[in-house]
């Protein structure tokens, strides 16, 4: 009997960075592994790490949460024995651009604003309505320090992570009386595919992003995930903000020369 025995967790968003980390996390504390991104090749390499390293049960699927319909259509269309799920994890994420507002992409803001606000919304809305009908559950949204506070150059991702805040805010108070967890965590800079992703692949200026400070790495969130996830079902861990030590805050990271 581990942490996890018994639980059904869903994590979007696995196929990289926090989100593999948290599939990983769970599938070692024991828990049974739902999990979903949009490339199928690295979601069926890491099943195949967790059912051979933990013994673990798992189920991806791709999915682009972006996807109105083929979210709704899929979650409803999973087998009988993943229909239960116990954790969701509201992961998949990104930030396109960091320029000022005036010249960001019109494209790099809807892909943030489709991904990490509408996406967010589809999934938990095709999962939410089982969690109240059994009267338990647990979503753990991943936020971010940018969803307190903005940064220059920021704006629109900081504004969908201000969503994010305010979505599990709401959460929380639509489904009080419903026995259902509700709880935020919200990363500094974590060392992921995040600033590649970011800087549309100029590896370069994804690295510099962490030049002198030591960054968070996935598994540093994964842990933090995890342990809100295992609190007893009359506790809820509303928010938990994670830096880096060199981090005090959005804009202040300390670099060593
Ligand atoms: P990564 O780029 O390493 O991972 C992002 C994950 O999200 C990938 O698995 C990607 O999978 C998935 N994803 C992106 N878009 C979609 C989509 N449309 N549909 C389904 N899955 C999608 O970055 P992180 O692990 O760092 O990011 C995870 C979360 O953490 C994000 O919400 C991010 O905003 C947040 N965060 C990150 C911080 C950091 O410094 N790294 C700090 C604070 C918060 P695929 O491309 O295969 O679809
Ligand atoms: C990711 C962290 O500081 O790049 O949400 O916005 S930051």
């Amino acid at each position: 009997m581990t942490l996890m025995t018994g639980r059904t967790v869903f994590v979007t968003g696995a196929s990289s960075g926090i989100g593999q980390a948290c599939a990983t996390a769970f599938a070692a504390a024991g828990a049974r592994v739902l999990m979903c991104a949009r490339r199928r090749a690295r979601l069926e390499a890491l099943t195949v790490q967790l059912r051979q390293n933990f013994d673990a049960d798992v189920f991806a699927f791709d999915l682009d949460v972006q996807n109105r319909q083929n979210v709704a259509d899929v979650i409803a269309g999973l087998p009988d024995e993943w229909q239960d799920i116990d954790i969701l994890v509201n992961n998949a994420g990104l930030s396109r651009g960091l320029v000022p507002l005036q010249e960001g992409l019109i494209d790099d803001w809807e892909e943030m604003i489709d991904t990490n606000v509408k996406g967010l919304l589809y999934v938990s809305r095709s999962i939410l309505p089982g969690m109240v009908e059994r009267r338990s559950g647990h979503v753990i949204n991943i936020g971010s320090i940018a969803g307190r506070e903005v940064y220059p150059n920021g704006a629109a991702y900081c504004a969908s992570k201000y969503a994010v805040t305010a979505l599990t805010k709401g959460m929380r108070l639509d489904l009080n009386g419903s026995g259902v967890q509700v709880s935020t965590i919200d990363p500094g800079l974590v060392n992921t595919e995040f600033s590649s992703v970011r800087f549309h692949g100029d590896q370069a200026r994804a690295d510099s992003t962490y030049n002198g400070m030591t960054p968070l790495s996935g598994e540093d969130i994964a842990e933090a995930v995890l342990w809100v996830a295992a609190r007893p079902a009359h506790v809820n861990i509303a928010e938990m903000l994670v830096l880096p030590v060199d981090q005090a805050s959005a804009t202040l990271v300390h670099r060593r020369p």
